[in-house]
């Protein structure tokens, strides 16, 4: 359901520059019902309408303009759809994570092998961990989530490792949640989605905040593509509160990777590519 407009063009940048983004993705495994859960009971999950959802999210990628690039289906990585932990790719660089999970690390090679061919690689080592879930890019500033996956030390690494091109790193501090952005996301140019039982709003300066529906715990994520916001549809109530302030988004029906704990952010990574 597309409640923005056209919204397919979206190149930009300098004048004569053409730039495309690439969303990586890969495919459901049919191992996902032995994925990690944290904050869920385990629940039957469907897989054919798992893949079907996937397929459906990945055609929304695709006409809100991005280049879908697929990567190969690893059959024995029960959570290898969500391609969001293993990486966080910013302008000039990528940086790996180490995802919390141990079960998670053998998905890294095929996400930073795709990867490489758009940016210079660098690393989150031992003893430190890191999921991409919890890494919230605005602007020049990268919050990142102290949660159950993401730990100090991982980081104190990634603040090393992107200071010296211009980001800042926040720590911040979420409960309750599997991750930063279970918790808040971006909505629209300066405003936040956020669920305060989760995560302080205090923390993120002048920003508006739209707070999720009490209803909703779940609502908070969402993934922007240039202007406009891809949500779960399972948000109704939450919807609302986004028409009323004008913010437009799209959404998509992801109800089988939510009881893998997943959501829209998770199952990509945007790369933005001349
Ligand atoms: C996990 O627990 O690692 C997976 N079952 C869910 C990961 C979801 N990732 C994300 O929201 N960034």
């Amino acid at each position: 359901m597309d409640r923005g407009r056209d919204w397919g063009d979206n190149c930009h940048g300098l004048p004569g520059e053409v730039m495309m983004l690439i969303a990586l993705t890969r495919p459901v495994s049919p191992s996902i019902v032995r994925c990690e859960l944290t904050h869920l009971e385990r629940q039957p999950i469907d897989l054919d309408l798992a893949r079907a959802q996937h397929t459906e999210y990945e055609a929304c990628l695709a006409r809100l303009g991005c280049k879908v690039q697929r990567l190969p289906v690893a059959l024995d990585l029960p959570d290898s759809v969500f391609v969001e932990d293993i990486a966080i790719v910013l302008d000039e660089i990528a940086v790996i994570t180490r995802p919390g999970a141990a079960s998670r690390r053998p998905e890294i090679p095929a996400v930073a092998g795709a990867l490489e061919a758009y940016r210079r690689l660098l690393h989150i080592e031992a003893p430190g961990t890191l999921d991409g879930g919890d890494v919230l890019r605005i602007g020049r500033v990268l919050y990142v989530g102290l949660s159950g996956r993401s730990n100090t030390a991982g980081v104190e690494q990634l603040r090393c490792l992107v200071e010296p091109f211009g980001y800042r790193v926040e720590g911040i501090m979420v409960s309750g949640c599997l991750h930063l952005k279970s918790a808040v996301t971006q909505v629209a140019e300066g405003t936040l989605l956020l669920n305060p039982e989760w995560v302080s709003p205090k923390r993120f300066g002048e920003m508006k905040i739209i707070a999720v529906d009490p209803t909703e715990p779940h609502a908070a994520n969402a993934l922007l593509l240039d202007r406009i916001a891809i949500l779960s549809a399972a948000y109704p109530a939450t919807q609302k509160w986004l028409e009323r302030k004008n913010i437009p988004f799209v959404v998509v029906d992801v109800s089988e990777l939510a009881k893998a704990e997943g959501a829209v952010t998770c199952c990509s990574l945007i790369c933005e590519v001349e």
